[in-house]
């Protein structure tokens, strides 16, 4: 499996690509390289791999032998030429903002994105003379309005934190392709297990790996996957020079031992969403369930042809509003409260006053960020201990 086996499944890729233990000593897993820094043979070596006509590595911030096994793995699982890990989701989308963008460009973004990348766009990068338009990209009509020759980036998520919406990513394509502008999608939600964007011909995919790549709620890291010219900008600009947000080796470790599970995860957090999703729909407390994979959503019928299945997280609107939601969240005795997503255990917080606490009041009401919006992120514990405690909380309302 170190040479590329595209007929092989997705599972045993997730395990196996790029690594082969008898090149280690017979060791299982992949050596984890503690080194910040990698010596030459002569200093004309040195020079040579500084210059980019020497293959090596240099620094840990650049590359090292760890973090490449997961890159390569990456890259292949996402169906991309060359993969990027870095430290967080955020220092992948900055490392990658910061490398596209210059002065005068535009960047066309979904209305609904994760609080912290919603921040950056509208509140940072405007401050380098790049402005950032928000639309509705669940009509690619008003991309289709939007878009100009200044447009360099179009980035959305799918579905998006925290209400759920999905974009149809070959529609999105088929108006980015033909104005030359990079197309990014985010695919924390999703992972490469149920969604590969870059096959569908987005240009580049974002990850927090923080979330289910990692799976287990102990790394902070994100990752990038494209061509590989793409890449080498951005690790060679936004990650060398601009950010330093390059992942440590233990972290990188961590995520190769998670994505050997990815699929058996990725399949029980989606068999456990659907039917919280249907048990939440039935609940007098209940206002309104955000989930792809009930037949009531509007974007049932696009998840199913873009999404191998409808992942693992849910929005709710309680009929009590926010005050609802607050007796509700602390009602719960097993599902903890918390942000983050994608880990074993079932996480549920607010995104209003917390991870969407970047936009104001104006701005989650315009953006579709309602007040009483609860989010759950469902976990790999037994279905019936999820939904005892949830409804349970949920018939105190
Ligand atoms: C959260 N999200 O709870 P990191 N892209 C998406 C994300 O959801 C996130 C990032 C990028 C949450 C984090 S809120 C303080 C906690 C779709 C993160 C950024 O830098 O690895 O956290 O990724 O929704």
């Amino acid at each position: 499996m170190t040479k590329r086996n595209p007929s092989a499944g997705f599972a045993t890729r997730a395990i196996h690509h790029g690594y082969d233990p008898l090149e280690y000593h017979g060791a299982l897993n992949p050596p984890v390289f503690m080194s910040s820094t990698f010596a030459y043979e002569n200093s004309m070596q040195g020079s040579d791999r500084f210059a980019g006509d020497a293959a090596g590595y240099i620094y840990h911030r650049v590359g090292n032998p760890t973090v490449s096994v997961l890159e390569g793995r990456l890259a292949e699982l996402e169906g991309g030429e060359a993969g990027l890990a870095t430290a967080s989701g955020m220092g992948a989308i900055t490392a990658a903002f910061w490398t596209l963008l210059s002065e005068g460009d535009e960047v066309i973004a979904d209305k609904t994105l994760y609080g912290c990348t919603f921040s950056l766009l509208h509140h940072h990068v405007t401050r380098f003379g790049v402005k950032t338009t928000f639309v509705d990209l669940t009509n690619p009509d008003e991309l289709a309005a939007a878009i100009n020759d200044k447009t360099r980036i179009v980035y959305s998520e799918t579905p998006a934190n925290p209400n759920m919406r999905v974009i149809d990513i070959a529609a999105i394509v088929r108006i980015t392709s033909a104005a030359d502008a990079v197309f990014i999608v985010d695919n924390t939600y999703c992972t490469p297990y149920l969604q590969r964007p870059l096959e569908m011909g987005a240009d580049l995919v974002v990850h927090s790996a923080t979330k289910y790549l990692g799976g287990h709620g102990d790394l902070l890291a994100g990752a990038l996957v494209g061509d590989q010219e793409m890449i080498d900008q951005i690790r060679f600009v936004g990650i060398k020079e601009m950010n330093g947000a390059m992942i440590s080796s233990m972290d990188a470790f961590l995520i190769l031992r998670g994505l050997k599970t990815l699929h058996l995860r990725m399949d029980r957090h989606s068999q456990t969403a659907l039917k919280l999703a249907r048990d939440l729909e039935k609940h007098a407390a209940v206002a309104r369930v955000y989930y792809p994979g009930l037949e009531s959503s509007p974007f049932h019928g696009l998840a199913k042809r873009q999404m191998a299945q409808f992942g693992g997280m849910i929005a709710l609107e309680l009929k009590g509003g926010l005050d609802a939601g607050r007796v509700f969240m602390d009602g719960l005795e097993m599902v903890i409260c918390a942000v983050s997503l994608g880990d074993a255990e079932t996480l549920v917080q607010h995104p209003a006053s917390m991870t969407h606490s970047t936009y104001s009041e104006d701005e989650r009401k315009a953006h579709g960020i309602t007040n009483g919006l609860i989010r759950i992120s469902t976990g790999l514990e037994d279905y019936a201990d999820i939904r005892n405690d949830i409804l349970a909380a949920l018939d105190c309302l």
